[in-house]
């Protein structure tokens, strides 16, 4: 429970807070080490690793570089149930509560147990709810789900407090990796107003100016990847924006 605990207790102290996502298909072996030594000194809440393809199997050798540079804790952010590693500190269990597709919903968690149990890595219980950010991301395709659609803030809310009854820790509003348009600010406004449990923020934020409207809105914790790739050098004030946040 260490990561929950320390997401809700920051929460509950009022401090934003902020995950890098790393994509490890997007990068080489070599890159990881270096990617650490930006990250190490940072105030960097969780450094979130995985993608909806792994196809390279580079997630062990992101994690030991992670590791062994950083003391950030590591969370997998799975695209599928094969991203399950022993070297990060918890994992996203995440349910696709947006779409109707069974296998993301529970199907896929039954065949994860047994790799979850041997990793004995905390569970973060997530309802995910994929949002339109204006193109077809590589989520809503591998997924055959419809996201929200970004003017139905309603549909949003009730979907986030549906979760938060049947049990979820987390919710997470994701417009998806690169999207167009992030989640609409109405739309965290509402979500935030009717839900307890932290709520997550993703997708397409590639401006501190973004960065502060979503933490404006009421989002707990942003995650920032997409943006890093083609702008590395932007990481220092996307920290600073979340970090300096009244
Ligand atoms: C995607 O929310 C994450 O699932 C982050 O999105 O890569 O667009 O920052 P970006």
């Amino acid at each position: 429970m260490k990561v929950y605990s320390t997401i809700l207790a920051k929460k509950q102290q009022g401090k934003k807070q902020i995950a890098i996502l790393v994509d490890p298909d997007k990068h080489r072996v070599a890159d990881f080490s270096t990617m650490a030594l930006r990250f190490k000194d940072l105030p960097i809440d969780y450094l979130f690793v995985g993608g909806s393809l792994l196809s390279k199997d580079l997630l062990d050798a992101c994690l030991t570089a992670f590791k062994s540079i950083t003391s950030i804790p590591l969370v997998i952010f799975p695209g599928s149930v094969m991203q399950v590693n022993s070297k990060a500190d918890a994992i996203l269990l995440l349910s696709l509560v947006s779409g109707r597709n069974a296998d993301l919903l529970i199907g896929r968690h039954v065949e994860a147990v047994p790799y979850l149990k041997q990793a004995q890595i905390e569970t973060l219980s997530t309802a995910y709810l994929l949002i339109d950010g204006g193109k077809i991301t590589t989520a809503q395709y591998i997924s055959g789900t419809l996201p929200i659609p970004a003017d139905k803030p309603e549909i949003a809310s009730l979907t986030a407090q549906a979760a938060e009854m049947i049990g979820h820790k987390l919710v997470y509003l994701d417009a998806g990796s690169g999207a167009i348009s992030q989640v609409p600010d109405k739309m965290i406004q509402q979500v935030k107003k009717d839900i307890q449990v932290p709520l997550f923020v993703g997708g397409g934020i590639r401006t501190p100016e973004q960065a502060k409207a979503k933490l404006a809105a009421g989002a707990d914790l942003l995650v920032i990847g997409n943006v890093l790739e083609q702008q590395p050098e932007i990481l220092q004030k996307m920290v600073d924006a979340v970090k300096q946040f009244e």
